[in-house]
């Protein structure tokens, strides 16, 4: 990977269907990403080397996502000032609200923007890092403009259709 880029971590393979809907909004917007499996609990060591060689690389954004005593985010943050954004997934008992805390929860000085739980949050964390990143990239800031342009024409035909259908 060569050039600004955004990592997308994740705790288990069993995150990969709500992180998936990151990866995709990242695509859609023609940003450059990386996506990697890796542990805060089950693989520490590898978890802080990736976070180090990819800040080398030019990661200009980190998303990390887990569920349960979710602490991936936090421990992105730990090692890097790179801005970190933290999405809670719902893989356990508590439907995420046990994830939801625990990233959302972070000391002064080690912050986790945190979005909402689940899918919608994944795909907010693609958006936020493209807004991050389209700070420094007027074509990537016409994308995002265009990308919302396009969720509003959406919310107005479905309108459209609502009204025709109660003529
Ligand atoms: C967390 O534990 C992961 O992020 C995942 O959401 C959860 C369950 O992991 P698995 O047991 O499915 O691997 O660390």
């Amino acid at each position: 990977m060569s050039g600004p880029f955004v990592a997308i971590l994740m705790g288990s393979e069993s995150d990969l269907k709500i992180m998936q809907s990151c990866a995709d909004i990242l695509k859609q917007l023609q940003v450059s990403y990386e996506i990697k499996i890796t542990s805060a609990h089950r693989t520490p060591a590898v978890t802080q080397s990736y976070i180090a060689d990819a800040q080398e690389r030019g990661c200009k954004v980190f998303i990390s996502g887990a569920g349960l005593a979710a602490h991936l985010a936090g421990a992105t943050a730990a090692h890097t000032t790179v801005p970190v954004i933290g999405v809670p997934i719902d893989s356990g008992p508590l439907s995420g609200l046990d994830a939801l805390l625990s990233t959302v929860q972070m000391p002064a000085g080690i912050p986790v923007a945190t979005v909402a739980i689940g899918k919608t949050g994944a795909k907010n964390a693609a958006y936020l890092a493209a807004q991050i990143l389209a700070l420094s990239d007027v074509e990537l800031a016409e994308r995002v403009k265009a990308e919302r342009a396009a969720n509003g024409e959406k919310v107005q035909a479905q309108d459209k259709a609502l009204q025709d259908s109660l003529r």
